[in-house]
């Protein structure tokens, strides 16, 4: 597989951009490397500038979960863009995706959308300390939540590859404010609670954590949250931006039935657009401006070519039986990969949820960060690469999810385990 091409634009944009890339998790900083460049997708499909065609399963990190290109979302995007990209004034699509949103999400009477999960996260805790008049919040150990500076504090996904507790350049004082509790595990955050009595504003947490790689809320986890923080009258919120709209229309809220204060959304409401959001009751909301005191706002915010792929994307996903087929999708490719591991003797532990799944090299389970960095990161490196070579896409990081999309077929997944079995062995 040739990809000289691909090397000699990373070398070029190597000079110009930090690290070439846009964003870190491109760089295969974690796996090593070149990156390949991408010239097109479509469906289940990425095309390299080399030209070769693999299976992805990065799916954009997310956002592409009805496939690449697909022909109703682009048409929406295009005719919105004919009667203009933005305007800076409100329209009838947004009030026409809030609406969607609001119907299909528990938590979300009232919602606001900005341009990335990274505005809507950094939006939800400022809108927590307005609501509460307290500082502190309580994150996860491999939780990641976009680059807010009070989040970037022993972040998973990226930071955790490149080993950095917590990034440079972050205000000591947000590091001081931040707390970091242990995933699934009550008792460390009932402990952070009685020790900041009165202090914490919220605590923030991925329903199904997809940045230390797919890890599950262990029974009662969320419910114990949900009880803890009514306890200590601080908000829950959860970080919906990978689950959102993924594991269920509702999103993981809806299926472990626990409904935070805030939620924050993102990847697949934009359908390949910059969109994020953040939604809550009418009464937390109430606090944002123009209405209430919380300032927050954004020049693109809602603008409707992105409005326009979001409504074509949830109008699709709340068709009947799409979460469905997406599970079985999910459970077949799963399960195949389990059943390769095994009969190569290869140890795996492979977690999954709805449209998403990771493989770690471990033979424990992962259930929180600790156990996450303990698998083999190094034999996932060599797998990640064969698989390259074998015509499948996997993320560039053992801390990150595969995503699953409703169009990858019987035959991608035939595909996937052919190649899985040839990158064992070989
Ligand atoms: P963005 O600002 O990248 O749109 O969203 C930040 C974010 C917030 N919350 C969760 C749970 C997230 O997973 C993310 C971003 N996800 C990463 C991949 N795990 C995006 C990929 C990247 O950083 O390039």
């Amino acid at each position: 597989m040739s990809r000289v091409r691909s090397e000699q634009l990373f070398s070029d944009a190597k000079l110009i951009m930090p690290g070439g890339v846009n964003s870190p998790a491109r760089a295969w900083g974690s796996v090593g490397g070149s990156p390949i460049f991408l010239e097109k997708a479509a469906g289940s499909s990425i095309w390299d500038v080399d030209g070769n065609e693999l299976v992805d399963y990065v799916c954009s990190w997310g956002p592409m979960i009805l496939g690449h290109a697909n022909p109703v979302v682009i048409d929406a995007a295009i005719d919105a863009a004919r009667s203009g990209t933005s305007f800076g004034a409100p329209t009838e699509l947004e009030v026409e995706m809030s609406r969607r949103v609001v119907d299909a999400v528990p938590s979300i009477e009232v919602i606001r959308f900005v341009s990335s999960g990274t505005e809507a996260t950094m939006s939800a805790l400022r809108l927590a300390r307005a609501k509460t008049g307290r500082n502190k919040i309580i994150k996860f150990r491999g939780g990641y939540h976009g680059h807010e500076d009070a989040l970037l504090v022993e972040a998973g996904s990226g930071l955790a590859n490149q080993g950095i507790a917590s990034s440079s350049g972050v205000h000591p004082g947000y590091a001081a404010s931040t707390l970091v509790s242990e995933y699934n595990d009550l008792e460390s955050v009932k402990g952070l609670l009685e020790s900041n009595p009165g202090e914490v504003a919220a605590v923030i947490v991925e329903p199904i954590a997809g940045n230390m790689g797919v890890v599950l809320p262990v029974d009662g986890f969320l419910e114990g949250l949900r009880s803890l923080t009514r306890e200590h009258q601080c908000l829950l919120i959860f970080d919906e931006v990978i689950s959102g709209f993924r594991v269920a229309l509702g999103g993981a809220q809806s299926t472990f039935g626990v409904t935070p204060d805030i939620t924050c959304l993102g990847k697949i409401i934009g359908g390949g657009f910059p969109v994020g959001a953040y939604g809550a009751s009418a009464e937390i909301m109430s606090e944002v401006a123009p209405l209430g005191p919380m300032y927050q706002a954004g020049t693109l915010s809602g603008n409707p070519v992105a409005m326009a792929a979001g409504i074509a994307t949830l109008d699709e996903l709340g068709k009947p039986g799409v979460y469905q087929d997406l599970q079985i999708a999910t459970d077949k490719l799963a399960n195949g990969v389990t059943n390769v591991f095994a009969k190569a003797g290869v140890p795996a532990v492979i977690n999954r949820a709805c449209g998403l799944m990771t493989v770690f090299f471990s033979n424990i389970q992962v259930t929180n960060m600790e156990t996450a960095s303990a698998t083999d990161r190094e034999a996932y490196g060599v797998f990640f690469h064969k698989m390259v070579d074998n015509g499948v896409y996997l993320p560039p990081s053992q801390y990150e999810a595969w995503f699953i999309s409703t169009v990858h077929t019987e035959r991608n997944i035939k595909l996937t385990l052919e190649a899985v079995e040839r990158s064992l062995i070989g």
